[in-house]
């Protein structure tokens, strides 16, 4: 049988962009999401030129290769639908119209950021856009998008929540039992599988017993579908259809997108466990690109259209970089302030807290 899970030569050829009837389509949210992807592109590339300038620490996981999936699902959206992510989230919340100066500045950990600098790449969050964050713990995310489809559903309120996750995010516990619960009380939540083919570096098939990720909510009676993650408007409309069913229905849904990640799993990851010729058979599967080539065909733009779009994508991440760049740190006095929404006995208070801080930086 010819594997189409992992990231092979086979799962490429599932990735070829079908031929859309264009017609129908409004050319100003064709040109948006050509906007979207290409920004994400550049975000992602400079985010990963800050990285290794220092001017970002700790983890750091880029999108490059993901943009379709992430402009198609957010396309798809309400304002009023709520989003969870795994830590792999920056294009999400841009894509959901937050400003990248918020999101370079939090990657840059400033004040001026979407968490106030407290945060980091793995934990944006909005709460007005109901962008729910940015879970560093695999599958952290899940419970969490499972109880808010809950309450939205006895709350009587129509919008639906996406929980995006990778591959590898299928094998944890926490999954199967927010299946459960979400098949068992149909609640009104769209299980959005990047599926890159790998967690880490570890291929979809050596990792899950059923490598047909779709397929693994029929324990639970929750239907699934796979679809071409490099084809913006393929994912846009299988979200549409899996979402209004959702909020209709109350029926949860599995959505496998299936992806390209054009780098290692992290900016830190050299990603030797992929061929050579996959890497670059893959990153020939590229969504800006082949969505501009689509546009073209189309003669819905022009290439200068196209070099303008990139001149101002190009201006716009400089200056989030520039933003970032000459915010304020936080002040270390408050760094412990929020850690605990209630008083909680035995902690160091902000006062102790801050006076080793100050310690350690040789001020005391
Ligand atoms: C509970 C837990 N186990 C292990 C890790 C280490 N870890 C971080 S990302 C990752 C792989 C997840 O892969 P996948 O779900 O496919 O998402 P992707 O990174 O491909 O987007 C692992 C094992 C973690 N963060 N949390
Ligand atoms: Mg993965």
């Amino acid at each position: 049988m010819t594997n189409t899970t992992d990231t092979t030569h086979a799962a490429l050829a599932f990735m070829d962009i079908e031929q859309h009837d264009l017609s129908n389509e409004d050319i100003n949210d064709l040109q948006h999401y050509y906007y979207q992807m290409l920004l994400i592109r550049r975000f992602e590339e400079r985010t990963s030129e800050m990285y290794v300038k220092a001017k970002i620490g700790g983890y750091c996981h880029l999108n490059l290769g993901e943009e379709a999936t992430i402009v198609g699902l957010m396309a798809a959206l309400q304002p009023e639908d709520y989003i969870y992510t795994n830590y792999r989230e920056h294009g999400y919340i841009i894509a959901r119209g937050i400003s990248p100066g918020k999101v370079m500045a939090e990657l840059f950990g400033k004040e001026t950021g979407v968490a106030r600098g407290r945060g980091g790449s793995m934990h944006l969050f909005d709460n007005d856009a109901h962008f729910m964050g940015g879970y560093a713990i695999v599958g952290g995310q899940i419970p969490l998008a499972v109880g808010a489809a809950y309450a939205l559903k006895y709350q009587e309120k129509p919008s639906v929540v996406v929980c995006q996750m990778g591959d590898a995010t299928t094998n944890i516990g926490a999954w199967h039992e927010s299946l459960n619960l979400a098949g068992l009380y149909k609640l009104p939540v769209l299980f959005f599988i990047v599926n890159n083919g790998y967690g880490m570096g570890t291929p979809v098939s050596s990792a899950s017993a059923e490598p047909e990720l779709y397929k693994k909510g029929c324990a639970y009676r929750i239907h699934g579908e796979k679809v071409n993650g490099v084809d913006v408007l393929a994912v846009r409309d299988a979200v549409r259809r899996l979402r209004q069913r959702a909020q209709d229905a109350g029926e949860p849904a599995i959505l496998d997108v299936a992806s390209f990640r054009f780098r290692g799993h992290s900016v830190i990851d050299s990603d030797r466990y992929r061929s050579p010729d996959l890497i670059k058979k893959g990153r020939e599967h590229d969504p800006v690109r082949m969505f501009a080539a689509q546009l073209l065909d189309a003669d819905l733009v022009s290439e200068i259209w196209i070099r303008e779009v990139a001149q101002r994508v190009e201006r716009e991440v400089q200056e989030a970089i520039d933003f970032a760049n000459s915010s304020p740190d936080p002040k270390y006095e408050e760094l412990f302030d929020n850690m605990y929404a209630t008083p909680v006995p035995n902690t160091p208070g902000s006062a102790e807290a801050v006076e080793a801080v100050r310690i350690n930086r040789g001020e005391a």
